[in-house]
């Protein structure tokens, strides 16, 4: 049994996607962080960088005692390797999963997160930071789309590298990106969409957080107000 702890996010999507593909057993933890639940210290001990998503595997492979994890990319291949499924044995096909997983986790992902937040959270307007976000997201977008053009998949059969980058392309609309700019990337992202286990895993929104994470004041200083004093 996994132990999931969630958020309606597109980090917190990546791992659903997983579970529901791999008929895993999961239960979920919600982790409103709006209302500041990932501070509470039970979610520390498992994810001190107050981040979702985050997993407690109760039954590892080696019998041993549960293992905690927090990252996103981390999850993904830690799950992988349990089940021996959405990755690779093929030496060549897993490191371009890997390639492509660590691809999102340090450029799709944080530039897709930081559009947002100029975009559609901050208080106040900066064009600066809004059009270095937009075009900095939309080139990643064009990477991705020259990769896609020979092939249905990010790496080999449908992989956990998909799975950490479509959550990141849903939102493309508040990200100031046209799909039509990418067909390549429009027909990956059409294909996945269609997937039961995707629908599955989206379905989960309306169960358990029909609102945006971002809603009101209150929960803008809870995300936008952190700073060194926050954990200590
Ligand atoms: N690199 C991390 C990023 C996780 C992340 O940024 N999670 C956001 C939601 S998508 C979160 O938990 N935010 C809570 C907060 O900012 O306090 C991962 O991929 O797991």
């Amino acid at each position: 049994m996994i132990d999931l702890y969630y958020w309606t996010t597109p980090n917190g999507h990546k791992v659903t996607m997983f579970l529901e593909e791999s008929g895993l057993p999961y239960t979920i933890h919600p982790i409103n962080i709006g209302q500041g639940d990932q501070f509470k210290p039970e979610f520390l001990r498992i994810a001190p960088n107050n981040r979702i998503p985050a997993i407690v595997d109760q039954a590892p492979q080696d019998g041993g005692e549960p293992i905690a994890l927090f990252e996103s990319g981390a999850i993904l291949q830690y799950l992988a390797e349990k089940t021996g499924q959405f990755l690779s044995s093929d030496l060549r096909v897993r490191t371009e999963t890997f390639q492509w997983l660590y691809w999102q986790m340090g450029g799709l992902g944080p530039m897709a997160g930081q559009n947002h937040h100029f975009n559609v959270y901050a208080p106040v307007k900066i064009d600066y930071a809004i059009d270095r976000y937009v075009r900095e997201t939309g080139r990643l977008y064009g990477v991705l789309n020259k990769h896609l053009e020979q092939r249905d998949f990010i790496a080999g059969d449908y992989s956990i590298a998909d799975m950490a980058s479509y959550p990141w392309i849903v939102s493309h609309e508040r990200q100031n990106q046209n799909l039509d700019d990418f067909p390549h990337l429009k027909r990956w992202f059409q294909r996945i969409g269609e997937r039961p286990a995707t629908q599955r895993a989206y379905a989960l929104v309306e169960q358990i957080n029909p609102g945006s994470p971002v809603h009101d004041e209150k929960a803008r200083q809870i995300l936008f107000g952190q700073d060194s004093k926050t954990i200590r």
